[in-house]
């Protein structure tokens, strides 16, 4: 009887579920002036807290990219990283939100990639992941989605990256970012809090 317990116990273990679970800290800045977790590139600007949420829900914001450049074909940039195990497929998402500012010409664009690196804390040697660049689509949050790719073998981190390029010189770009997402899974992120079901369908197997 013993044995039996212990051969049903391991298999208990075995075919329990393991949640994927968003890796990134503050993915959705739900904390007023709070950028936790994320690294900011000041070179063409600055980051700051939005009270601007995708969901205009009043106890959460986004993450804003103020450019302030002199010159045209400029980047910033957001980064995160986290550590990841090789062999294993991840994606990242985000929604984006471009202004319509009838004072710009609207040239940019949004980056979104993740790069692996072989040393913890983003260090040593760096290997591309997927990346993903859309035009502005304005005054509507719109989501952005890498694809899949596997960390490859002796790797340890991720460096997960969303950037805002702009291709005039002096023109304010103010893109916002909110409910980023680093995982192993897309399943169970397709913007039920808004009420879409794009995603799933009513069939049955
Ligand atoms: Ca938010």
């Amino acid at each position: 009887m013993a044995r039996l317990t212990i051969a049903v116990s391991i298999v208990l273990i075995i075919t329990s579920p393991v949640f994927a679970q968003n890796l990134l800290i503050n993915p959705g800045f739900d904390n007023a002036d709070q950028l936790d977790g994320w690294t900011c590139a000041t070179l063409n600007g600055q980051c700051s807290w939005s009270a601007q949420d995708r969901l205009d829900a009043p106890d959460s914001g986004s993450l804003q990219h103020d450019m302030a450049v002199s010159s045209n074909n400029t980047y910033m940039w957001s980064s995160q990283c986290v550590l990841i195990e090789a062999g294993q497929e991840y994606v990242a998402s985000a929604w984006y939100y471009w202004p319509d500012d009838p004072d710009v010409s609207q040239q940019g664009t949004t980056r979104f990639s993740f790069w692996f690196y072989e040393s913890a804390g983003c260090m040593g040697t760096s290997m591309a992941g997927p990346t993903e660049t859309l035009d502005p689509v304005l005054d509507t949050w719109t989501h952005v989605q890498t694809e899949f790719t596997a960390a490859p073998t002796g790797f340890q981190s991720a460096l997960v990256f969303i950037g805002t390029w702009q291709n005039v010189a002096d023109e304010p770009v103010r893109a916002r970012l909110d409910d980023l997402d680093f995982s192993t899974t897309t399943l169970f992120r397709d913007d039920f809090e808004s009420g879409g079901t794009g995603a799933w369908t009513t069939t049955f197997p």
